[in-house]
């Protein structure tokens, strides 16, 4: 803990060591840049007009409080100083100087109450904060001021981030307050420490060893949740196991909710909804079973005694082999409200994801998850949530947003993304998902008219949901960096930061992250970020460009496989498709499957258009000539050409412009970039050289003039045997 003390003695050395060993967060500039400080560095604020102006401008902390929360906003704030402005910052009793920040909530400061702000505070609801450059008497102050502690704390990291960024402290001015309320991480995380699609080492919990050790690492999570306004976790996969909700495990759960209290993080839990039959002994698991219902209930009664802040259940169920409802002829209303009835009493939620298909169902993959839940609009109680994934298939590099965002205006719907790279290159290619993201959250539904977007479907503003949530599938594991890569902490961060405030532009965003990540170098802003924010098309490109989708070998979804048949039809590639020697791409439009007509007038009609859809969902709403024309006035044999070359290109440039910053950014992180950069453009190639030849023995057509030929023929790639570690199924031969 950090103790009231005076300003004199504060600088001396001890004092200094003693906060750092204290705060854990200094040793890390002491050693290589490894990446595991993520976007919290702290590091000696390089820009020295910059600097000056923030020690003109931040002499002492004024901070009283003892609540946990205020204790960790205190030490990040009073480490944050130490290492941005290079000297320790005194904490004080009250106002002694010019230049003091002053942090608190009005109940528990006097100073704050006086300020005056209640007007303000009063739009910023529970987890808002205002910062304000003001005076107290004739000194000038920063405030930083909330309604709630944890206002205070998310508060904090905001100016922190402020100075990480450069940016100017002149007439400070900063209301802000999160537009969505229930901002979560979905760790796909089991119980033996795998990670589903998890690329980034094991699972951060060590179930093992809890609750009797208990890593400090939870903490340095939870603080990087905090930092971005992340406010739950669901710690484990969808792909349920049961034995989460026995005794042994929730003393363990307990263990890390006591950990993440501190920083406003509410901890969830996925259900397997036959547990009571698998660990209750029933012989049922029908949600009108009353038996069931009363096992549930008491279930629930008991993770509230271990976790009283407990968030609720997410669910997967019906869906890919996980039991459900459907199992005993009822509907997932049954089954999501059984649930929400188990935890009205608490204050629980229930997240029901709308994650479903079925090989037995004749239609369209993608119009499932519709036809399924649309009907069930208004017959879900109150605290339970449709979690529907950001598109209608599953987490590709590009779909067009699911129609059932606008679809259901008397059920809040969840927005579930993926920040787990599954689909888009895993580790090592970078793409960093802002701009996918953004693309989602700014779409227009047209549910009601135009401005009906995406990001205000979910927010609730749309509809006047009264419970808003958004969910991403977390990058995180045990790898000393934490998502596998540098660049894959930006998703996580991007993430967080849209989640706090959909109407953000990922190009802001990616900015900021640099800054805070690797350097505030104008040459390495002015580099990276483009590359950054063109990454994800690069992706798009060489892996499945003009709307093309789930083209990955099987399994592992890394590499191409545009041949996979077999097994269940709507898991292959030639399901999606539909090549033939006429064209490509999957009709649904009326002479199709029709999904088109899930969405509003007018998108459902341009969409439906072949002139007027754009070209970034063409194959997927349309079944296209290999001759046709394009807008870009090539044919779509040569414009497929086109793009997926242009990917590899793209990769090469990001190749290129990397380079440029040898000796700009530590040598550690910068050659595991360059290192991931020489794997993605072989990939990307891989991709590429796959695609097209596969492709080509329907179209039958050349490759353009000057076009760079396939390293290997089609054979090659589809006898291609990726090594057996399916988490990094890299064929080495490839190269
Ligand atoms: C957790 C896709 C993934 C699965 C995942 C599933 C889901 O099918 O490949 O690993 O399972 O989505 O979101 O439930």
């Amino acid at each position: 803990m950090i103790r009231l003390g005076s300003a004199a003695g504060a600088r001396s050395p001890r004092r200094l060591a003693t906060a750092c060993l204290l705060l854990s967060l200094c040793t890390a500039s002491l050693k290589a840049d490894d990446g595991y400080d993520l976007w919290l560095r702290y590091r000696l604020v390089t820009d020295s007009s910059r600097l000056r102006e923030y020690r003109a401008s931040i002499t002492a902390l004024v901070m009283r409080g003892e609540s946990p929360t205020i204790r960790v906003a205190r030490a990040e704030l009073l480490a944050g100083f130490t290492g941005l402005l290079g000297a320790e910052i005194p904490l004080e009793r009250d106002i002694t100087r010019d230049g003091a920040v002053v942090a608190g909530t009005p109940a528990g400061s006097a100073l704050i109450s006086a300020l005056g702000l209640a007007a303000t505070l009063g739009t910023v609801g529970d987890d808002g904060f205002v910062i304000r450059a003001v005076r107290i008497g004739a000194r000038p102050v920063i405030v930083i001021a909330a309604n709630h502690d944890i206002g205070v704390l998310y508060g904090a990291f905001h100016l922190l981030r402020l100075l990480q960024t450069h940016a100017s402290l002149d007439g400070l001015s900063v209301t802000s307050s999160p537009r969505i309320q229930r901002r979560l991480l979905d760790h796909w995380d089991n119980l033996d420490r795998t990670v589903e699609r998890g690329y980034a080492g094991a699972s951060l919990w060590d179930w093992e060893s809890l609750p009797r050790s208990v890593a400090s690492r939870y903490r340095d999570y939870a603080r990087a949740n905090a930092s971005v306004g992340i406010n739950g976790t669901v710690l484990t996969n969808v792909n349920a196991n049961a034995m989460l909700l026995t005794p042994p495990y929730l003393a363990k759960v307990a263990a890390l909710a006591n950990v993440f209290r501190p920083f406003g993080i509410r901890v969830y839990l996925t259900a397997r909804f036959n547990a009571p039959m698998e660990i209750g002994g029933l012989a049922s698991a029908d949600p009108r079973d009353p038996g069931v219902r009363r096992w549930w209930k008491r279930k629930s009664d008991e993770i509230y005694r271990a976790v009283p802040d407990f968030g609720g259940f997410v669910v997967k169920a019906n869906s890919e082999g996980q039991p459900g409802p459907q199992d005993y002829g009822r509907t997932h209303a049954d089954g999501a409200n059984m649930l929400g009835d188990a935890l009205t009493p608490h204050g629980g939620i229930v997240m029901w994801r709308a994650f479903v298909y079925s090989n037995e169902v004749p239609v369209d993959r993608v119009k499932q998850a519709y036809e399924e839940f649309v009907p069930l609009d208004g017959t879900f109680r109150d605290n339970v949530m449709i979690q529907v994934k950001n598109g209608p298939l599953d987490f590709q590099p590009r779909e067009p947003f699911h129609p059932l965002f606008g679809a259901m205006p008397r059920t809040p719907l969840v927005m579930e993304f993926q920040i787990t790279k599954e689909y888009l290159g895993q580790d090592t290619h970078l793409a960093f998902l802002g701009p996918l993201f953004e693309e989602v959250l700014h779409a227009e539904t047209y549910a009601h008219g135009a401005g009906s977007t995406v990001g205000r479907v979910i927010d609730g503003s749309l509809h006047g949901y009264r419970r808003t949530g958004i969910a991403g599938v977390a990058n995180i594991g045990t790898d000393r960096n934490w998502t596998g890569s540098q660049f894959n902490q930006a998703n996580w961060y991007a993430f967080g930061r849209l989640a706090w405030d959909h109407t953000q532009r990922a190009s802001d965003i990616a900015n900021e992250w640099v800054r805070m990540t690797f350097s505030n170098d104008p040459a390495v802003i002015a580099t990276t970020v483009p590359l950054m924010l063109h990454s994800r098309e690069a992706v798009v490109n060489y892996m499945t460009p003009l709307g093309l989708a789930h083209q990955m070998a099987r399994g592992h979804h890394y590499g191409p496989g545009p041949w996979v048949t077999g097994g269940r039809a709507d898991q292959t590639s030639v399901y999606y498709h539909h090549a033939d020697t006429l064209g490509i791409g999957f009709d649904r439009t009326r002479t199709g499957s029709n999904a088109a007509a899930q969405y509003f007038s007018p998108l459902r009609e341009a969409l439906a258009d072949r002139a007027t859809v754009p070209d970034a969902y063409l194959l997927w709403f349309h079944h296209v000539g290999w001759l046709e024309r394009m807008r870009s006035g090539r044919t779509l044999w040569d414009e497929l050409v086109f793009r997926q070359t242009a990917g590899v290109d793209s990769v090469r440039a990001m190749q290129h412009a990397w380079q440029s910053l040898e000796g700009k950014i530590d040598s550690a992180r910068f050659d595991e970039v360059r290192r991931f950069l020489v794997i993605q453009e072989h990939e990307a190639k891989w991709w590429r050289d796959a695609m097209l030849l596969y492709f080509q023995t329907f179209s039958r057509l050349p490759f353009p003039a000057g076009t760079e030929a396939p390293a290997h023929p089609l054979s090659f790639y589809r006898e291609l045997r990726c090594p057996a570690d399916a988490r990094r199924p890299r064929c080495e031969l490839v190269y």
